[in-house]
């Protein structure tokens, strides 16, 4: 293999998200959010661990952006938080938006592209106790804090994703309960999804009527779903089933303008087509500038029932987050390794899903905004970090990524998940995910030789040939 460049003007990027970066958590008016709530909630969170202080991002924005700098980013991707900006999900507070409008002017001042994602999972508490995205009033309380940030920001920030993989927040919030809010409620899972995605439409109209040039987008977890055996007709309706459920149920209402058909049937017990009103979908389907793809491992799933699992030690029971498909697992393959998270490293999954995007979609602007590994990384004496892994499960990926683009697909820039290690959700802080290491004991960050390389990869606007990177 040789060396393999991008496209010109190709962005490259990390990415963070608010609660899993800043701490500072009760901080100049913030409020809690769900996840706070969640954190303190026995068993929710491995180790107990929650985001009061996460990687002090919050007071250490010059120090973090000039390490991007260093790093050679174009971009940076992080999120806005909710209950900074409005704390209740009422009234704005002046001090939240100054965090912001500070860190975007301290980007700017460097070189680096501010990337806002308006929700990355960080509801305020106050909104969740009135139904949270249960309750349709909370997608018009979205719209205004989108209208807040865009106000406060928009002279500086062209880029703007809504909502950050709306499948977690609905899913694993609402069904599943592995996730903030902790609910275990199906009906309110569904009926989320479809508020989650109104609040993204809402939003869309609010930013572009404070900023008509914006650049708008959503970004989606997705996922390849392969059956385990494709000659079993429960095997393809098991694939069916969480292709819609995972894939279909956004990306249709967002790109045909309806929801798929048969995800609409399957959901007819949990009441989902009941909280759609007839002009929902024209606002849920306004056009987007760009669309945003995370993407980290495949699904690979059988109709035969899991064997039931004991929760964790320490940790609370949960359940499952596929709602109208509890029955389906996720069976085992062994030709591939695994990541920390368990996930399997699977680059050819990337090239299935943005190829299958252009075909089936309408051919949006793509950029992956997130795609990285969590491996235990071995720290030696000298401090440095080697981690052979991730720098081959980035590599990899951007090479698949790149056959993509050789066959057509407009894929515009790529955003490592993540920046540095941080809040990991339910695993809390032990899942680490950087390319640049942080010690949370002294907060002192170390670029990972993974970071390094990256950097080079992304100034040269190109992956040099794998002898020259020390990848396994
Ligand atoms: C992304 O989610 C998030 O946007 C990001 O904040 C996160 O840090 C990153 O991935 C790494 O996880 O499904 O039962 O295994 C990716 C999708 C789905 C990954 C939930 C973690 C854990 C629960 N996420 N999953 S489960």
């Amino acid at each position: 293999m040789e060396s393999i460049s991008f496209p010109e003007g190709f962005v490259w990027g990390a990415a963070t998200a608010a609660f899993q970066v800043e701490g500072a958590s009760k901080e100049d008016g913030r409020s809690p959010s769900i996840w706070d709530t969640f954190c303190a909630l026995p068993g929710a969170v491995a180790g107990g661990d929650n985001g009061d202080v996460a990687v002090d991002h919050y007071h250490r924005v010059e120090q973090d952006v000039a390490m991007m700098a260093d790093l050679g980013l174009g971009a940076y991707r992080f999120s806005t938080a909710w209950p900074r900006i409005r704390p209740d999900g009422g009234e704005p507070n002046q001090a939240g938006l100054d965090f912001y409008s500070r860190l975007v002017d301290t980007l700017l001042e460097r070189g680096i592209d501010p990337w806002v994602t308006l929700y990355h999972w960080d509801l305020p508490q106050a909104l969740e106790d009135a139904g949270g995205w249960a309750n349709r009033d909370t997608a018009h309380r979205f719209a205004d804090y989108a209208a807040t940030v865009v106000e406060a920001l928009g002279d500086r920030v062209s880029n703007w994703t809504t909502l950050n993989e709306p499948w977690c927040s609905a899913f694993l919030g609402y069904a599943g309960g592995i996730h903030a809010p902790g609910r275990q409620e199906p009906a309110a899972a569904v009926a989320a999804v479809h508020h989650l995605l109104l609040g993204h439409g809402l939003a869309t109209a609010a930013i572009r009527s404070a900023k008509p040039e914006a650049k708008v987008g959503i970004t989606l977890n997705m996922y390849p779903i392969i059956p385990a055996d494709p000659s079993s007709e429960a095997d393809l309706d098991a694939v069916r089933r969480l292709d819609g459920l995972q894939n279909r149920i956004f990306l249709d209402p967002l790109f045909k303008g309806e929801y798929p058909a048969d995800i609409v049937a399957d959901l007819a017990p949990y009441g989902f087509a009941d909280h759609i009103k007839p002009e929902d979908l024209a606002i849920i389907s306004a056009p987007l500038d760009q669309l945003g793809v995370n993407y980290y491992t495949e699904h690979f799933v059988s109709s035969e029932p899991a064997a039931p699992s004991e929760p964790k030690p320490g940790r609370r029971a949960t359940g499952s987050p596929w709602v109208g498909a509890e029955h389906v697992s996720f069976p085992v393959r062994d030709d591939a390794t695994r990541t920390d998270m368990e996930w399997e490293v699977r680059p050819r999954g990337i090239y299935q899903l943005l190829t299958r995007l252009h075909e089936e979609y309408p051919r949006l602007p793509i950029y992956i905004t997130e795609n990285g590994a969590a491996y235990r990384d071995a720290v030696s004496d000298d401090g440095s970090v080697n981690d052979p892994e991730r720098l081959a499960y980035i590599d990899s990926h951007l090479r698949a990524a790149h056959d993509a683009i050789t066959e057509g697909v407009d894929l515009r820039g790529y955003f490592a998940w993540s920046l540095m290690d941080n809040f990991e959700w339910a695993e809390g802080y032990a899942k680490r995910f950087g390319i640049v290491h942080v010690d949370y004991g002294t907060q002192v960050r170390t670029p990972k030789m993974s970071a390094m390389w990256y950097s080079e990869v992304a100034r040269g606007n190109a992956l040099p040939a794998p002898s020259a990177t020390a990848a396994p």
